[in-house]
């Protein structure tokens, strides 16, 4: 495997992996057939005038980043007459979020919606907003996202060949495993812990004296079932629609990471849409935040109602400094530039949000 492939894969020890150096590398093989499965998809969906965008998603149909993007395309539909539509794979359908991401860079897929996790190999600044303890309510990540920073970071993408079109929410992540509840990091002592694929996630496990495991959210479940690992760290309703908490029931609230969901088109589909169709998209996109929002707080709520009927272990955490204090070295390694610590010095203005 190409060294710049083995990065974005595994996760680097260096900073930030560039797209175009993987495209030079080629693709894995298996992307490679995801790409043409996806090209196939694509052409059996026709549409007035065209063909409907083709999308990707993690996670289940009735999940809110799932009904946000059809919520987008019922927008484009009335807004182009049907000319403009996306047909959403739910489910992890069509491969990880490492692997679509890599077909949407080469235009196998028009669009994905993502976590900020894999995207933390492509580019810097995207690690800024999974930084572990930066935001300090959901309210706080709202608004700097709503804010020019927001804008900035989705505009970074671009240079990776992906256009950036808007931010979900995704709450606070919070540790669960198979064993014992945590208090405190000492609890996380040699615990192995999945992570999504990102170094600064294991960079984070580390941080708190546990083992990391990046996997693949669709290989979660049996990974706990089989005791490849102790636990993992989510939001609750992407605990609940995994039924991770089946098998972990030990769910301990250390709001470690408030990071955002991404919405990414691939830029080679979006070259190809005239300059008013790009601005229905965008705009299809930004007007589907709001709906996604109220989605969102109540798939929390639901998720958090059920979990505890089905008698989960919930817990809060000793001390919440201790965490944040563990996990801090952490800002270190991964902010370094200085348009990083730009973004970063403006999100901790905005203080008295939150
Ligand atoms: C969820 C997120 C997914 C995925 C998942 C994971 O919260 O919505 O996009 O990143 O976490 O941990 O893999």
């Amino acid at each position: 495997m190409p060294e710049a492939e083995r990065k974005i894969r595994r996760g680097r020890e260096t900073p930030m992996t560039n797209t175009k150096e993987i495209a030079s590398e080629g693709l894995s093989r298996r992307s490679v057939l995801l790409a043409g499965a996806a090209a196939g998809v694509l052409s059996a969906c026709g549409r007035k005038g065209g063909r409907a965008f083709l999308s990707s998603d993690t996670h289940p149909p009735d999940y809110p980043t799932v009904t946000a993007v059809d919520e987008m395309a019922r927008l484009l539909r009335e807004r182009t007459d049907g000319r403009l539509d996306i047909k959403t794979y739910a489910g992890g359908q069509l491969g990880s979020e490492r692997d679509t991401l890599e077909i949407t860079v080469f235009g196998g897929l028009d669009m994905n919606r993502v976590n900020l996790a894999p995207l933390n190999a492509i580019e810097p600044v995207t690690t800024i907003p999974a930084l572990p303890f930066l935001f300090r309510s959901n309210e706080h990540m709202r608004q700097a996202l709503d804010s020019p920073i927001g804008d900035e970071i989705l505009a970074s993408l671009t240079k990776h060949d992906l256009i950036g079109l808007c931010f979900y929410d995704s709450g606070d992540r919070n540790f669960y495993n198979t064993k014992r509840p945590i208090y405190t990091p000492a609890d996380m002592k040699g615990m192995k812990i999945r992570v999504p694929n990102s170094d600064l996630y294991v960079s984070m496990i580390k941080a708190l004296g546990a083992d990391a495991t990046p996997m693949s959210l669709a290989e979660v479940y049996q990974a706990l079932v089989q005791g490849v690992i102790d636990g993992a760290e989510n939001n609750w309703p992407s605990y609940e629609s995994g039924r991770h908490f089946e098998v972990a029931p030990y769910y301990s609230l250390t709001h470690h990471v408030i990071a955002p969901e991404v919405l990414v088109m691939s830029k080679r589909r979006w070259d190809k849409l005239s300059k008013p169709d790009q601005e229905r998209v965008r705009q299809a996109a930004k007007d589907s935040v709001p709906f996604m929002r109220k989605h969102w707080d109540a798939a929390v709520d639901e998720a958090r109602s059920k979990l505890l009927a089905a008698g989960i272990k919930v817990n809060e955490i000793a001390d919440p400094a201790a965490f944040a204090a563990a996990m801090r070295p952490v800002w270190n390694k991964y902010v370094v530039t200085d348009e990083q610590k730009r973004l970063l010095k403006e999100i901790e203005a905005m203080s008295e949000v939150g």
